[in-house]
């Protein structure tokens, strides 16, 4: 029985790959997994207390009990705020960038986050997630500015997620490849359970709201079609997979192959994701897969938000499926 690698180990060995590295990049990818903890542990909770709604009372610890995002929000950035390896925060929560308080030293890494995406699932007991990118500071300013945060996704020198399902596994990449970690909430330790993710290069599951289909563009429409026709020869039609989680669908559909499509509509012209804590992140795992992440006519990690909560259409999953739905989106298929 080989032994259990925690997440710490497998940080600390893939810095030593860095010999000029400091150990703050290091440190924050572990302050990260110990948010993710305190996360998991109240998310894991919410059936049992009463932590669904701000009720104004307090709870036996004698704390304003809060609603699971925000208390997910606040777990990050008091996690976090005091370290000195951040610069500044984004958050979904938050409408604008999140300063690192005066009386903390500033640090050199900028960190975007959706604190808790999928929160209204959690009254079914559905899987959610915390979804994370981190780039360096690259203003001239003395502290952390919307300059750092609005980046190209390329830019990007980790993204990932946590998701808190039948166990809670966080899942990331540093550019060297994709590493699963489940907790074992008996020692409170990540370990290593996934090492070097690879997605399939096609799969045959598709993830989409069906019920947004007459609001979507022919194209769309006509992928659609084409997954749901019968073809023996091409492993159609594909499985309907929809959990309506990102972070639960995106993980099913990287293990297993397959593609994911939140498309633009006309209610929503850029589609509903975000580009700078959602699809960045995830985009930037997928490729380190072996996958591929589009906005229909570009990579994802191609772009550059023009603002923080900047929304993005996202086809994200095995490299030759988002290859397809590009052809029928420009026209070279039908
Ligand atoms: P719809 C959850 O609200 C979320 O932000 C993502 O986690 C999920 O992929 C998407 O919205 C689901 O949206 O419109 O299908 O309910």
């Amino acid at each position: 029985m080989p032994p259990a690698i925690t997440i710490e180990r497998h940080i600390l060995e893939t810095q030593r790959a860095y010999p000029g590295a400091t150990g703050d990049f290091s440190a924050l990818l572990y302050d990260i997994a110990f948010a993710a903890k305190i996360i998991s542990s109240s998310v894991n909770k919410a059936g049992l207390v009463d932590i669904m709604g701000l009720t104004g009372d307090e709870n036996v610890q004698g704390e304003l009990v809060q609603k699971l995002d925000e208390l997910a929000n606040n777990t990050i950035y008091k996690a976090l705020d005091h370290t000195g390896r951040l610069c500044c925060m984004a958050s979904e929560e938050n409408e604008g960038i999140i300063e690192i308080p005066q009386r903390f030293k500033c640090g050199k890494y900028v960190l975007a986050f959706d604190p808790l995406d999928g929160s209204s699932n959690i009254d079914a007991n559905v899987s959610i997630g915390t979804i994370f990118s981190i780039f360096h500071k690259v203003s001239s300013a003395e502290r952390g500015t919307l300059e750092d945060c609005l980046q190209q996704g390329r830019k990007q020198v980790a993204g990932g997620y946590i998701i808190y399902g039948s166990s809670t596994m966080m899942v990331y990449t540093a550019g060297n490849g994709v590493h699963g970690f489940t907790l074992d909430p008996s020692i409170g330790e990540f370990l290593l359970s996934h090492p070097n993710i690879k997605t399939p290069q096609r799969g045959n599951i598709y993830s989409c709201n069906e019920g947004n289909y007459a609001k979507w563009e022919n194209g769309i429409q006509k992928y659609i079609d084409y997954v749901k026709t019968p073809d023996k020869a091409s492993g159609r039609p594909y499985k309907s997979r929809y959990i309506g989680s990102l972070v639960a669908d995106f993980h099913r559909n990287l293990l297993y192959g397959g593609i994911f499509l939140y498309p633009p509509d006309k209610s929503n012209p850029l589609g509903k994701l975000r580009l700078l804590y959602e699809a960045n992140p995830l985009a930037f795992i997928v490729e380190q897969a072996g996958g591929a992440a589009s906005d229909g006519q570009q990579d994802i990690l191609d772009k550059t938000a023009r603002e923080l909560h900047e929304r993005t259409p996202l086809y994200i999953g095995s490299y030759e499926d988002v290859r397809d739905i590009e052809s029928f989106l420009n026209g070279t298929r039908s």
